[in-house]
Parts: structure tokens; C-alpha cells; sequence
């Protein structure tokens, strides 16, 4: 899970700078949501989502604070219908983030 978070946070991050801005966030998301159509109901509210989880404010995502905005899309994920919360019975929380952004 943390190598997964890892790499998907060493792709967005484009320039390498060690957070994501807010373009590179959007980039990576719009790009998932693409495979993976439950987080298109994310990609319209990615703005709040981004402000919300910058907690020290500098205006980009470090990745401690990206993995905690991949924790809050996951417990809004196993709100989510039928698939969703079928594939919650059958695993962990961290199974589900997995299956739906990799
Ligand atoms: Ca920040």
C-alpha cells in the first residue's frame, strides 16, 4: 500500500519537486478517473478535496497530506453503491483504495 502510494504520488509529482500542485494532482486524478469510473465523482469537487487536505497551507500536496486525501476518496468510496460496498465485504478498506486506483 505505501509502495503503491509511493509510486502514484512519484508519477503525479511531475517535476519531481516533492509535492503536488494542484495541476499535477488534477492531472493524476482525471487520469484515473478515466480507468476508473467511481472517481468521477470525485473530479468535480478535486478543488475542495485539494484545499482541504493542504494542511500547512503552502499550496501544494506533500505526501503525507496526499496519502490523507486518498484516505478521505476512500471512506467516501465505501459510501458508494453496489460494487463498492460489495468489494468492501470482501476486503480491507486499503484493498478497496487499491482496486479503484490502480
Ligand atoms: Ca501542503
Amino acid at each position: 500500500m505505501i509502495t503503491k502510494i509511493e509510486d502514484i504520488f512519484s508519477q503525479a509529482d511531475v517535476n519531481n519537486s516533492g509535492a503536488l500542485s494542484f495541476n499535477e494532482f488534477k492531472e493524476t486524478m482525471i487520469k484515473e478517473s478515466n480507468r476508473y469510473k467511481q472517481l468521477e465523482t470525485f473530479v468535480d469537487k478535486l478543488d475542495d478535496l485539494f484545499q482541504r487536505n493542504d494542511s500547512n497551507k503552502d499550496g501544494v500536496l506533500q505526501k503525507e497530506e496526499f496519502n490523507n486525501l486518498l484516505k478521505e476518496v476512500d471512506a467516501k468510496l465505501t459510501s458508494l453503491p453496489p460494487t463498492a460496498q460489495r468489494a468492501s465485504q470482501q476486503g480491507t478498506k486499503n484493498q478497496i483504495l487499491i482496486q479503484f486506483f490502480f
